[in-house]
């Protein structure tokens, strides 16, 4: 902290000069503040979309935790998809770099991760949510019946929800991701693992990747054939 009680001899001139350059900086920068507001306003709908859903499941768990059930989310995270990360991915598909264009084409920017115990707890939530008459699926990828070439396992849904604002209503695309505990665990490995690498993962690292994928699948399968034994005995 300045504890010096006489200003310096310039402070009342530079104050003096200061609206002036500002004033000139903002009219020169207009479109930067008009795309600055419009995507703060753009952001604000996908954050509220994320905000309904993180809600439906939070009474999904509440509900199931006073009729005395066992609950079959075990965490719920999400993000908005950053923008260099939304620039990167309309740059690699060819598209131009563009709100119109980002709305249009991805279904990814407002994303919610539902992590389960057990993998029919991942149908059980899914079918949970699309019984909802405000939610409508766009899309499913289910990446157990089928996992990526990576080992990748999960089941991606593509949802539809409308935002309510004072005066208009928004159908906002959100991305679900919905794994167990075991899937969750290699995919964040596995991703912080490639982003940590600057060069490419080499052939052996990735089969190794893909053999702890296996793994772990069917340790996630015994892990619910345990459970199922167990409820059957109760
Ligand atoms: P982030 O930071 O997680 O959002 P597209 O979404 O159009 O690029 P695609 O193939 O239709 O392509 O999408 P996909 O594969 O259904 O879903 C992409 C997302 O799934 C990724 O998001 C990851 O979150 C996850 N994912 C897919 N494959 C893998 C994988 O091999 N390992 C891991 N760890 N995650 C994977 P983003 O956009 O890559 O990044």
């Amino acid at each position: 902290m300045d504890t010096n009680e006489n200003p310096p001899e310039n402070v009342g001139l530079e104050n003096t000069s200061l609206p002036s350059v500002w004033d000139r900086q903002l009219a020169e920068n207009s479109d930067f503040y008009k795309m600055a507001f419009q995507f703060q306003q753009i952001m604000m709908v996908y954050e509220s979309a994320i905000k309904q859903l993180e809600t439906k499941l939070d009474i999904l768990n509440k509900e199931n935790k006073v009729l005395g059930r066992r609950n079959p989310i075990e965490t719920v995270k999400s993000r908005i998809k950053s923008p260099e990360s939304i620039a990167k991915k309309l740059e690699k598909k060819k598209l131009p770099v563009t709100f119109q264009s980002m709305m249009a084409n991805l279904t990814d920017i407002a994303g919610v991760r539902v992590i389960c115990p057990y993998i029919s707890d991942i149908y059980a939530v899914r079918d949970m949510l699309l019984k909802q008459p405000d939610i409508q699926l766009i899309e499913q990828n289910d990446y157990i019946e089928s996992p990526k070439e990576s080992g990748y396992r999960s089941l991606h849904l593509v949802i539809e929800i409308p935002v309510y604002l004072s005066e208009t209503v928004h159908k906002v695309k959100v991305e679900i991701q919905l794994r167990t505990i075991a899937m969750d665990f290699w995919a964040c490995l596995e991703h912080e693992l490639r982003y940590k690498t600057t060069t490419k993962v080499p052939d052996s690292v990735r089969r190794e990747l893909f053999r702890v994928a296996e793994t772990i699948a069917m340790t996630d399968r015994e892990m619910e054939e345990i459970a199922f034994e167990l409820q059957a005995i109760e």
